[in-house]
Parts: C-alpha cells; sequence; structure tokens
C-alpha cells in the first residue's frame, strides 16, 4: 500500500491529484506545519533525511522530491496513463515542464517569499531601513524580473497547446499546478495572462483535483 506523508498546505497536494486521477488507492499520513515557522515537525526526518514532504513509502522503497514521485508512481502504477508516449515530442515537453516546476519556477517564487517576509516583518527598529533596502534591490533586480519573464514564457507555450505537453491532460500538468498556484498568490499570475488563468480555473473543477483537497484537508499556499 503506497503511504503519502502528506504536509498541509504543500506540494504534497499534487501527489494526492495524481493518486486521485489514477484511481490508485493510498494511505494517507498528515503532517502539520509548526504555526509559527511554518516549517514541517521533526517526526517527517523519521521518514526521509531531509524532513520535507511529499515523501511517499511503498512496500519499503522511500522516494522523495515531488518530480522523482510523480515518475515513480507512473512507472509503477500508471500503466501508460498521463504521460505521452516515449519518443515523441510530447514526451520530451513532459519531462521538461516536470523539471521545470521545481528547478526553475520555484526559485524565483521562494525568493519572493523570503524577501517579502523581510521586507514587512517584525525585525529591530534600526535594522528596518536596512533590511527593507536590501529586499527592495534583491527583489527589483532579480526577483520581480524572473517572475515575469517566467510567467510571460508560460502563458506562451500554452498558446501552443491546451496543456503543458501538449493537447493531453498530463502529469506534467499536476506537477505545474503548484508554482502556478503559488504564482497567482505571490508572483503576480492573475487574469491577465489568460492562458495560465484558464489553465488554473481548468484544473481547479477536476473532479480528481477536488477529491484530493477533501483528502488532503485545509490548502491555503502561503503569501
Ligand atoms: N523540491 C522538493 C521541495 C520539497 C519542499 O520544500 N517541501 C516543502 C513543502 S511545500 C516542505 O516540506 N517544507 C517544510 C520545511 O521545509 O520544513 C519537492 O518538490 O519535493
Amino acid at each position: 500500500m503506497i503511504t503519502v506523508h502528506h504536509l498541509n498546505n504543500s506540494r504534497s497536494q499534487r501527489v494526492l491529484w495524481l493518486l486521485e486521477e489514477l484511481g490508485i488507492p493510498y494511505e494517507l499520513k498528515k503532517y502539520q506545519r509548526d504555526a509559527k515557522t511554518m516549517l514541517a515537525p521533526p517526526e517527517l526526518t523519521k521518514v526521509h533525511p531531509l524532513g520535507k514532504s511529499p515523501v511517499v513509502t511503498d512496500n519499503g522503497i522511500t522516494v522523495a522530491e515531488s518530480g522523482a514521485i510523480i515518475e515513480y508512481l507512473l512507472d509503477t502504477y500508471g500503466a501508460g496513463r498521463l504521460v505521452p508516449k516515449a519518443g515523441t515530442e510530447e514526451a520530451r515537453r513532459f519531462r521538461y515542464w516536470l523539471h521545470f516546476a521545481e528547478g526553475s519556477a520555484m526559485p524565483p517564487l521562494l525568493l519572493k517569499l523570503i524577501f517579502d517576509r523581510l521586507e514587512t516583518g517584525p525585525m529591530p527598529f534600526f535594522a528596518k531601513p536596512i533590511a527593507r533596502g536590501i529586499a527592495r534591490k534583491v527583489k527589483g533586480l532579480m526577483i520581480e524580473p524572473n517572475l515575469k519573464r517566467q510567467l510571460d514564457f508560460m502563458e506562451s507555450e500554452l498558446g501552443r497547446s491546451e496543456w503543458f505537453a501538449g493537447d493531453e491532460f498530463s502529469a506534467a500538468d499536476i506537477q505545474m499546478s503548484f508554482p502556478l498556484e503559488a504564482a497567482s498568490v505571490r508572483g503576480g499570475l492573475d487574469e491577465k495572462r489568460p492562458k495560465l488563468w484558464a489553465f488554473l480555473k481548468n484544473i481547479h473543477q477536476r473532479p480528481a483535483y477536488l477529491r484530493a483537497l477533501e483528502k488532503g484537508g485545509k490548502y491555503e499556499l502561503l503569501r
């Protein structure tokens, strides 16, 4: 039996969604973020040394890292579903987006979260102007231009086909959901990018997505 080690308000929501799309039974073990630090609880390090979520355990195997988990589940249980046929243009695009989501899309979104907090968070009064100055500079020079360039690129890619890998919905769309959801709360994604906006609207109506939400519990991405 597959066990998904699921942290509230996190990327592991994608794994639940994939399993719901595939109709594979799984057990859910829930972990709660610390309310103050938002970090995962230490119990997760007993499952995997890095103590992050998602992690999946299955028949004595432990798999971490969302992209690797998605590939593991598709290879082991997918029977060819939600992945384009090997050797096709769609398969190449599928692989690209599977990596892009965590390798390129998430880093500037994480930096945005950190530097927004540095800009507005509590600190001794004498440190405030310095911290704010640094945060504004890093955001203006590096984070915001990167976020904009990536959003423009993803918007234009969805102009080529309905879904990220091609005309069929695939697990690459599941993997891409998290950075796009995060971008909609803190990365400047809104209805002015109509393809990406419609993508979010479409995935949020999928019955499997809604079932995964019901099982995973509260899902509010950090601002
Ligand atoms: N690239 C990893 C990132 C894993 C990750 O950072 N997960 C976050 C949840 S969204 C986490 O566990 N955060 C809690 C912590 O760092 O303590 C993946 O895609 O699995």
